[in-house]
């Protein structure tokens, strides 16, 4: 078995520097060795200067902030996940802000077009470029890859490749009204705190896993965003929400999922070791990596 890391130290789908370090600080506290350790081939290519592909001039366009420089990192982003699930390999995107992920589950549905996604989040990220308040890119990743976003030029490279039955998430508790309507409407499923709190994480995850995949049988995209955890436990993060999930449902989800046999591909994102202090750093980037090893095989026992 073997997996294909993909680092991707990107800021521009959101404000907040330091976000684009997440990546190097993960890998420098020895997330590969780990995975090595669990008996995964790795392959990490080293990580990119997506610096490179920052316009000289990048105004919004509507409403969207950054959109060229997005959209050319995103589209890259993409072909580098297709490259190492062609080759049989899992893979990994260590972000980055959540933009991100409208390349990764771009690349994922190239491959696998009948994939899956599990989003873990404290936020929606389904806005549109008309229903976002930000236009911070970070926020609306799944209305370009589901195809709600309507027609943006700068986003041509963009095929929708889901659908709403095939997108669920857990840890929901900061969704603007303009994104409630949109899963309304669409009937996308969502296990917010208060389905945590109500049905536990471990019948959530299930129902999540069952809706998504009715035979058990389709291959999973995990894209886990850190501030679905409760902001005590990883603070270093750049939009985070009081009153989310714990250490152990943060893993639990991860060591469920896993469990399938059915991931392909992982992302971890937003997280960002330019905030707080040493020791919320600390917490936060070993969480992400602890959360990474247990999707791909950590057990307690
Ligand atoms: C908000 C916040 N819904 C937005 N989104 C965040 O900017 O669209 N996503 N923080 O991670
Ligand atoms: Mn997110
Ligand atoms: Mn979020
Ligand atoms: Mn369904």
């Amino acid at each position: 078995k073997s997996v294909g890391v993909v680092g991707v130290p990107f800021s521009g789908g959101q404000p907040r520097d330091g976000v684009d370090l997440g990546p190097l600080k993960i890998i420098e506290f020895g997330l590969l060795d780990q995975l090595q350790e669990l008996g995964w081939q790795v392959k990490f290519d080293g990580h990119r200067d997506y610096t490179l592909m920052k316009p000289a001039s990048d105004p919004p366009v509507g409403r969207l902030l950054n959109a060229r420089y997005v959209s050319a990192v995103t589209e890259s982003v993409a072909s580098s996940v297709s490259a190492h699930l062609r080759e049989g390999s899992l893979a990994l995107t260590l972000g980055g802000d959540h933009s991100i992920a409208l390349g990764t589950v771009a690349g994922t549905m190239a491959v696998h077009p009948n994939a899956c996604l599990i989003w873990i989040d404290a936020h929606a990220d389904i806005n549109t470029p008309e229903s976002t308040d930000s236009g911070n890119i970070h926020g609306c990743p799944l209305s370009f890859l589901l195809g709600i976003a309507g027609q943006v030029d700068v986003f041509s490279w963009v095929k929708p490749c889901l659908t709403p039955d095939r997108l669920v998430y857990i840890g929901l508790r900061d969704v603007d009204a303009g994104e409630k309507k949109i899963l309304r409407e669409h009937g996308i499923k969502a296990f917010s705190m208060h389905e945590v709190d109500k049905y536990g994480i471990a019948q959530v995850v299930q129902m999540a896993i069952d809706h998504v995949s009715p035979n058990g049988s389709r291959p999973i995209h995990l894209s886990y965003d850190v501030d679905a955890i409760d902001p005590a436990v990883a603070p270093s993060t750049g939009t985070p929400v009081r009153g989310g999930l714990t250490f152990r449902e943060g893993h639990y989800i991860c060591e469920a999922i896993h469990e399938t046999g059915c991931l392909v591909a992982m992302d971890l994102m937003e997280v960002n070791p330019s905030l707080e202090d040493e020791t919320a750093v600390f917490q936060t980037v070993t969480i992400g990596c602890s959360l990474v090893r247990c999707a791909m095989g950590e057990t307690l026992l």
